[in-house]
């Protein structure tokens, strides 16, 4: 099978069990475990329940993001097993196998493979930010050793002079600078911040003490106006 075939079949495969977004990346040495591309996978946040976080996390908002994780488990796999039945080797970074350390960081990011994979880049507040859908997506990647075109990475941000993330995160953790390849994300924002105003939030607004908020979601102009057309 030619690149552009084994590309063309894993899109089809991954769109039709309900991904939004699909990208391939070459990683270089950023791998820690020798794989040297993988393939990027997006799925869309329902736009009504984004609409209804706008004045801080719901419960309806945690019942997605749970659905959301199992469907990114769902698909990684699938890309998966699709890749080790052809003889290649194949690892889904399920929520299972990516585990964040103490500082908040996994190994390898599932950001930092779709900036790779050219799907967007990282927006003031450290999320992906996509032409198509915004930030109001959510994220996986399966690491392989089988060869595919690989997207042109994204390298620069898009965010302009825009400031809407830094004006309304209600934990002040968005610190205003653009994102570039060499920063840190403490450069940009404050992972711990954000951290404690969102398991707050959820705990005031409707009882369970989760990370889950995403007004930077909702106030990017690029998740509006992709809320707008549909
Ligand atoms: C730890 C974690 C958190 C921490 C830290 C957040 C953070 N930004 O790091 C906390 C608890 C605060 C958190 C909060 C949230 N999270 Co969170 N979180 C993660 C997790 C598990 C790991 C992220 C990580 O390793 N960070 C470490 C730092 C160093 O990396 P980074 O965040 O990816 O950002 C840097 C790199 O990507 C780098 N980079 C990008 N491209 C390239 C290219 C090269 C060559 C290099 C060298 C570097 C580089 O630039 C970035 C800035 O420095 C991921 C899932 C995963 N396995 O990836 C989800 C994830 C990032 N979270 C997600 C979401 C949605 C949220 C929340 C909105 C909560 C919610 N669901 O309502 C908030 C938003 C916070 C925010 N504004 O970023 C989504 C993001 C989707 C998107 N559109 O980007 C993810 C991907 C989960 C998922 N499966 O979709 N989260
Ligand atoms: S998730 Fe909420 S607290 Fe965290 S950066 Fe976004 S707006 Fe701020
Ligand atoms: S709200 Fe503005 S600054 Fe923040 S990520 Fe979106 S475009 Fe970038």
């Amino acid at each position: 099978m030619s690149t552009i075939a084994r590309n063309g079949e894993i899109e089809r495969l991954l769109f039709d069990n309900g991904a939004a977004l699909v990208g391939f990346a070459e990683l270089g040495d950023l791998e820690p475990a020798g794989l040297p591309r993988a393939v990027s996978i997006a799925v869309a946040i329902d736009a009504n329940i984004l609409q209804g976080i706008k004045k801080g996390p719901t419960a309806e908002y945690f019942g997605e993001y749970n659905r959301l994780n199992r469907l990114l488990d769902k698909l990684a796999l699938i890309c998966q097993e699709y890749l080790k039945g052809l003889g290649y080797n194949a690892r889904a970074q399920t929520t299972t196998i990516a585990h964040q350390s103490d500082d908040l960081a996994t190994a390898l990011p599932h950001k930092t493979v779709a900036t790779r994979a050219g799907l967007g880049w990282i927006g003031k507040c450290a999320l992906l930010v996509t032409k198509q859908l915004g930030s109001g997506i959510r994220l996986s990647s399966v690491l392989t050793d089988a060869p595919f075109l690989c997207g042109e990475p994204v390298t620069e941000s898009n965010c302009g002079n825009c400031t809407e993330c830094v004006k309304h995160c209600p934990a002040g953790a968005v610190k205003g600078p653009n994102w570039s390849l060499v920063c840190e994300r403490s450069e940009i924002f404050d992972a711990f911040a954000c951290r404690e105003t969102a398991r707050r939030l959820c705990k005031e607004n409707f009882g369970e003490e989760i990370t889950i908020c995403g007004k930077c979601i909702v106030v990017c102009p690029y998740t509006k106006k992709h809320l707008k057309r549909i």
